[in-house]
């Protein structure tokens, strides 16, 4: 299968994905992962992206594809995968689909997880005081919870017109939504 998480900031992307990946067996490519990676070992690519990254927005659009058509093109995405956010922009969006088409191939769906902005504040400051983010901060989460109204959102419309939206609450325990998203996908997969 091919799937897309889609949702703002601190929805719970990163966590889910790494629950479905390991009941699916497909990779799990995360372009926040990716990015801080780059980042964390200071490549050319880390260097260029870090100063937008931590003040809350995106990195631009060429890098991020370019990324993603990399890792895309290795073997063990042959079968499918899952995109953690990715795509985040409607340019990203319509260069995936002009790479998919290349080899008659489609997204099978689009996860969209949603969660109040409270709670998503709350999740975000709380992993704050867990993780070493640049990204989480007070300032920078406001700043990228706009970004995903400006930037990102438009896509729910995008993939609603290809009939592969499906929307997931986000809010109940990680397991709770979790048994949400496979009620989904078994439907997708009959
Ligand atoms: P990402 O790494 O994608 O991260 P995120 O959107 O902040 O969080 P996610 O939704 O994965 O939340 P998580 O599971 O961690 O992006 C970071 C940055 O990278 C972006 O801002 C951007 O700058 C850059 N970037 C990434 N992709 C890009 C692209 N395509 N183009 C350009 N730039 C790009 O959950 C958050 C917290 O909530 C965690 O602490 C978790 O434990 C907790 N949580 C999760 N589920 C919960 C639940 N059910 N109940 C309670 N808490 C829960």
């Amino acid at each position: 299968m091919r799937i897309i998480f889609l949702g703002p900031p601190g929805v719970g992307k990163g966590t889910q994905s790494h629950k479905l990946v390991d009941s699916l067996y497909i990779p799990h490519i995360s372009t926040g992962e990716m990015l801080r990676e780059a980042i964390r070992q200071k490549t050319d690519l880390g260097l260029k992206v870090a100063a937008q990254m931590e003040g809350g927005r995106l990195a631009a659009d060429e890098i991020v594809v370019q990324l993603v058509r990399q890792r895309l093109a290795q073997p063990d995405c042959r079968n499918g995968y899952l995109l953690d956010g990715f795509p985040r922009t409607l340019p990203q969006a319509a260069s995936l689909d002009l790479a998919l088409a290349v080899d008659d191939e489609a997204i099978d769906a689009v996860l969209n997880l949603t969660v109040d902005e409270d709670e998503l504040f709350r999740r975000l400051m709380d992993r704050a005081k867990k993780e070493d983010r640049g990204d989480d901060n007070d300032e920078t989460i406001r700043k990228r919870m706009e970004v995903y109204d400006d930037m990102t959102s438009p896509l729910i419309k995008y993939y609603h017109d290809q009939q592969v939206l499906h929307r997931i609450d986000g809010l109940g325990t990680v397991d709770e939504v979790f048994e949400r998203i496979l009620a989904v996908l078994k439907k997708v997969q009959q």
